[in-house]
């Protein structure tokens, strides 16, 4: 036992001072005819959890991650997966996220890393047994190494090219090995700091090539899941190719990859390409793209990503309502999140993850009634409601003209002012559903 202190984590409901205890996530619990748990696929990151020591640039680590064992060896990469898999089964989560180097310490050489992942998939599948615990996506570090200062897909070297194929391919097998749901893609270097060194086409055309490789390979090997792009404007490059997800969006279509790929959309990467959470969300939605989540949250006072675990319920209500009107995630929701580094005790891993699914429970159970109580649903659909009939139907059926439009408009001689948008009404309407029990 790495937490012994540490009990499952039950559900007391929102009147409970316990700290150990589910305030709002009541896994079973039916909202508009789906479990809980079923509208909130929760994943541990593995980097995150059972990783990230809060290094930060002006210091070392704070939190121990060793869990008993000699850091970097294959003694402590298991140490963790005991760790992960007793803390998700403790907070009743049911999916995890990884890396290839987040699982295995990286060998000087690719073969011997291989091994080693060979190695740790057999000890995790193992662990799975008898277990809900599931991948939810696996993806291969392609920033970390010092060989993609300039990029993995976009390298101007074909040798690092080739290496990058070499990771996608094997964090395709791990993936596929533990029955993942997807592969992601972050495209965290292929980007560029200065247009007078960088060929920004060919550059994008290699990715696209290297996604079409991958897509080839997976679908060979049985992978039936979605492949993901992980948009994320900028940090660690200057000018990231994957700016937002309309960016994202647009790439797949021109290189043909829209039918394999969906949007993994991270909460602070959407804050940081100065848009909310909630609009990169509904720009996949609508583009029948919306596949999994990043739930974290930045901070709107500093220009980086922060990676914190989500609070804001305003936020997670809306986000909520997106992922409620698309249907649902075919992900997941990936608390792509740490604890800060003051927060340094095993505890408080415990206490960050009951905020956030507390958080976004909160934000499932709001947004349920935002749909229910259709104030705001009747309002949008009343203010396109010129469109039903007329001549607004006919634009909306493609069945007019410019010519019959400007002597429409000529017959009119100047239209009445379009509706209020009400905006100051609306957002009263929202508080008063966020605050009424
Ligand atoms: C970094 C990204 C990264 C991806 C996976 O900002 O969020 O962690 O989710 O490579
Ligand atoms: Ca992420
Ligand atoms: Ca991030």
């Amino acid at each position: 036992m790495y937490f012994p202190n540490i009990p499952v984590i039950p559900y007391e409901g929102p009147n409970s001072t316990n700290p150990l205890a589910f305030k709002y996530y009541d896994a079973d619990k039916v909202i508009l005819g789906k479990t809980m748990k079923e509208h909130l696929p929760f994943a541990m990151a593995w980097w995150h959890n059972l990783c990230a020591t809060g290094v930060d640039m002006f210091g070392r680590g704070t939190a121990d991650k060793a869990f008993g064992a000699q850091e970097g060896t294959m003694e402590h990469a298991k140490a963790k997966v005991d760790a992960g898999f007793e803390f998700m089964q403790k907070m009743g989560i049911e999916y995890f996220c990884f890396h290839d180097v987040d699982l295995v310490p990286e060998a000087d050489d690719i073969k011997e890393t291989n091994r080693r992942l060979d190695e740790i998939s057999d000890y995790i599948l193992e662990k799975m047994q008898g277990t809900n615990i599931k991948c939810l996506w696996g993806t291969a570090n392609m920033f970390g190494n010092p060989r993609y200062m300039n990029g993995a897909g976009s390298s101007n070297s074909a040798d690092v090219f080739c290496f990058a194929a070499a990771q996608v391919k094997k964090a395709l097998d791990i993936t596929v090995k533990l029955g993942g749901r997807g592969y992601v893609f972050w495209g965290g270097r292929e980007g560029y700091e200065t247009l007078l060194n960088t060929d920004v086409k060919f550059e994008q055309e290699n990715i696209a090539a290297l996604m079409h490789m991958a897509v080839k390979y997976g679908r060979s090997i049985g992978f039936t899941g979605d492949f993901y792009i992980e948009p994320k404007p900028k940090e660690p490059m200057k000018h990231q190719y994957d700016f937002d997800a309309a960016t994202a969006i647009g790439f797949l279509r021109q290189y043909g990859l829209d039918k394999d790929f969906k949007m993994n959309i991270e909460a602070n990467h959407a804050t940081l390409a100065g848009h909310t959470f909630q609009h990169d969300l509904r720009i996949s939605a609508i583009n029948g793209m919306l596949g999994s989540v990043d739930a974290n949250q930045g901070d709107m006072l500093l220009g980086w990503d922060t990676d914190e675990f989500p609070y804001d319920i305003y936020v997670t209500t809306m986000a909520m309502y997106e992922i409620l009107k698309a249907g649902g995630l075919t992900g997941g929701l990936n608390f792509d999140s740490k604890n800060r580094r003051p927060s340094y005790t095993h505890e408080d891993m415990f206490h960050a993850f009951i905020l956030g699914m507390d958080a976004f429970a909160l934000g499932l159970i709001k947004a349920a009634k935002i749909i229910e109580d259709g104030r705001i649903d009747g309002f949008i659909a009343d203010r396109y409601s010129s469109y039903n009939s007329g001549i607004g139907a006919k634009i909306r059926a493609g069945e007019t003209s410019l010519e019959e439009l400007a002597a429409y408009a000529d017959e009119l001689g100047a239209p009445a002012l379009p509706g209020s948008g009400r905006q100051e009404y609306l957002e009263g309407v929202i508080n008063n559903i966020m605050f009424s029990v």
